[in-house]
């Protein structure tokens, strides 16, 4: 397979490429090194025979794909960097939670437009098993719609809706395991030949015991251990999550085929953004934890190849809620860089924005996003501060030891901060996972409750509640500055707060991160418009960051972000910078005192400290000085202020 004879192949569709053979020939030419690469460090001598399989799999997809998503593959092969925008504003909702259905969330664009919203993440959309689902990523159908949310054809007509108004689709694809009620899962339980091989079947405890010794427990509460017994087949299959979510075997090479092929239909239904779910899980390997394993890079590098030449219009979005040296590689962050995913959820900066706002510390957050490497200029955060999972404590110990903290202890601190636990907290969230052999948790919580706007509101504390409402702004004007896709998780733009009625849910019940997957309140939404209350005013705080994100094209993704330490433990400063769009300070102060800080401070800064571009929390310059109240920030450029 020394060069594999593109043309001749796709010679060998006639005519049903038509006048697009010669672009997707020459997008063969140019991808198909890659993809070789990345499947033989996969499949070794069986990935020749895949290669000319994949070919006509490309000629499929691109003959099967609409004239608009023909155009729109065009046009972002011209802009590659089209989702780097800096008017780019994510949203994150639950279809069913948000709309009703699909046709329900066609419905109400108009109050996305209201947000500036650009990218629609829908949770999970396919067709989950029956009864428990972990919120749709137990997928029994990758062909069909949830069947409570509508069809396939309500899909196309929500994907031209969402793109008439420039805003793209994003939602999952679980790429790492299937429902046990998954056609596949089916026959290997029974047997028939073909597909106990893709999954991971043992007859007995010997292989899954010697993996056992390597491996976390991701859900420990819901299932002990990695495997799970099926008495009728007489095997054990390994299941990382649920009982109910059995994990492929992208050894096998149908496996990766099929999968791709779910990839194009996809996209040829308009979805421009996959979420790639638990992607380090993809490659097991003994005497590992089996995360991160190259051939779970490969592999994505491959899928990435392959529906680049297929469908260029779509974009991968990692979802690897791993530590900072082990994510960023997600991103093609390498020497050579290289094309994985163009989009990776920044669970660092996540993480370390709790951790500030619990301590009224910036130190430890400076010092852990300071150290990590830079990611390529084609790739691009997705920047959060909640989204529908826990929150896992990713504190590295030799992070928590820079600035003097002990890992475990700092990690233990903030789950009995955020669940309320700790003397003084204003957090309302709850304990998820507790594994009381490792003493690990994790934390469930809407961001106005983690903020303390429900403890503050019980209380009728007033002051408390400024403090509350001012955390959530200083946190998302983080978010929406340090580079990337801003998310928006659904609810958090109204302040909404825990939300317990799953614990009447059956199906719910046992799993208390629907605490902070509530369902919309539309009459709640409508006071937005009204002057004086919480939702108004928090409603325009996310309206006047998009604004003020949309005006700063030095916020764009494709520009580095510095992080910077200026002396003072309060404070959390950063800079993003581009040769050619310019630069922008961002200047946050995370504990409850008032701090000035000399313009001096900011390193590499003009004297006349610039013009204030955006700011919360009554933050601002006067005299060669920043001043910055209680959980204040400040945006910055450095052009001179107007006389
Ligand atoms: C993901 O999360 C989803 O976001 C969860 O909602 C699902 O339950 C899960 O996959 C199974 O499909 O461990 O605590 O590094 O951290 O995949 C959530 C990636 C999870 C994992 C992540 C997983």
């Amino acid at each position: 397979m020394a060069t594999l004879p593109i043309d001749e192949l796709l010679a060998a569709h006639g005519d049903r490429l038509g006048p697009r053979r010669a672009v997707v020939a020459a997008r063969l030419r140019r991808r198909w090194p890659e993809a070789r690469a990345a499947l033989r460090q996969v499949y070794g001598a069986a990935a020749d025979e895949l290669a000319a399989e994949l070919v006509d799999w490309v000629a499929t997809c691109v003959a099967a794909r609409s004239e608009q998503l023909w155009q729109l593959d065009l046009v972002r092969e011209a802009d590659p960097g089209w989702f780097q925008r800096s008017s780019a504003v994510g949203y994150v909702c639950y279809a069913d939670r948000f709309g009703g259905d699909l046709a329900g969330v066609a419905q109400r664009l108009e109050y996305l437009a209201e947000l500036g919203v650009t990218y629609l993440h829908l949770m999970p959309l396919l067709r989950p098993r029956a009864g428990e689902n972990d919120g749709g990523y137990a997928v029994q159908s990758y062909d069909e719609i949830d069947p409570r949310l509508g069809t396939m054809a309500d899909l196309d007509r929500l994907t031209a809706a969402l793109r008439a108004r420039g805003i793209s689709l994003c939602t999952d694809l679980v790429v790492n395991h299937t429902a046990a009620e998954h056609d596949w899962a089916v026959r290997a339980r029974r047997g028939e030949p073909g597909f106990r091989e893709r999954y991971f079947f043992f007859p007995d405890r010997t292989v899954p015991e010697a993996y056992e010794r390597t491996l976390r427990e991701v859900f420990p509460a819901f299932k002990p251990g990695n495997f799970t017994w099926l008495p009728d087949a007489g095997q054990w299959v390994w299941s990382t999550f649920n009982e109910f979510q059995w994990d492929l075997d992208y050894a096998n090479p149908v496996v990766f085929h099929e999968m791709l092929a779910v990839m194009g239909r996809l996209a040829n239904h308009g979805v421009e953004v996959l979420r790639l779910d638990a992607v380090p899980f993809l490659w097991k390997r003994m005497g590992t934890d089996c995360e991160n394993q190259p051939e779970a890079h490969a592999l994505l590098r491959a899928f990435r190849a392959m529906l680049a030449a297929a469908a260029p219009a779509t974009v991968f979005k990692a979802e690897a809620i791993v530590p900072p040296d082990q994510l960023v590689p997600y991103l093609g962050a390498g020497d050579p860089e290289w094309h994985e995913c163009e989009i990776a959820y920044h669970n660092q900066l996540m993480v370390m924005l709790w951790s500030s706002l619990a301590t009224r510390d910036a130190a430890l957050m400076t010092a852990a996003l300071a150290r990590m490497v830079e990611i390529p200029a084609h790739a691009a955060w997705a920047t959060y501060l909640r989204c529908h999972d826990d929150i896992g404590w990713a504190v590295t110990d030799e992070d928590a030891a820079s600035v003097g903290w002990n890992g475990f202890q700092h990690r233990r601190f903030l789950n009995d901060f955020y669940a309320g636990d700790f003397p003084g907290s204003y957090g309302r969230g709850a304990l998820f996972q507790e594994n009381e052999a490792t003493g690990d948790a994790r934390i469930s919580g809407s961001a106005a409750s983690l903020c303390g706007m429900e403890d503050a509101i019980a209380r009728g504390d007033e002051r408390a509640l400024v403090l509350a409402r001012r955390r959530l702004e200083l946190a998302y004007a983080c978010v929406f500055a340090y580079g990337g896709v801003p998310l928006v998780y659904m609810g958090d733009e109204l302040a909404l707060r825990n939300d317990r009625s799953y614990g009447s849910e059956p199906a719910l019940a046992d799993d208390n991160r629907w605490m902070h997957r509530p369902r919309m309140d539309w009459d709640v939404a409508a006071r937005r418009v009204l002057p004086g209350t919480l939702e108004h005013d928090v409603f325009e705080t996310f309206r006047s960051l998009a604004v003020a994100r949309a005006r700063l094209p030095q916020l764009d993704g494709g520009s580095r972000t510095v992080v910077h330490d200026i002396g003072d433990r309060r404070l959390f400063c950063f800079e993003r910078t581009h040769v050619v769009l310019g630069r922008c300070c961002v200047v946050a102060n995370v504990s409850e005192d008032d701090v000035a800080v000399p313009i001096g401070a900011l390193p590499g800064w003009p004297d006349h400290g610039g013009t204030l571009a955006h700011a919360g929390g009554g933050a601002g310059m006067t005299g060669g000085e920043l001043g910055l109240p209680a959980l204040s920030y400040l945006w910055l450029t450095p052009e001179a202020p107007s006389p």
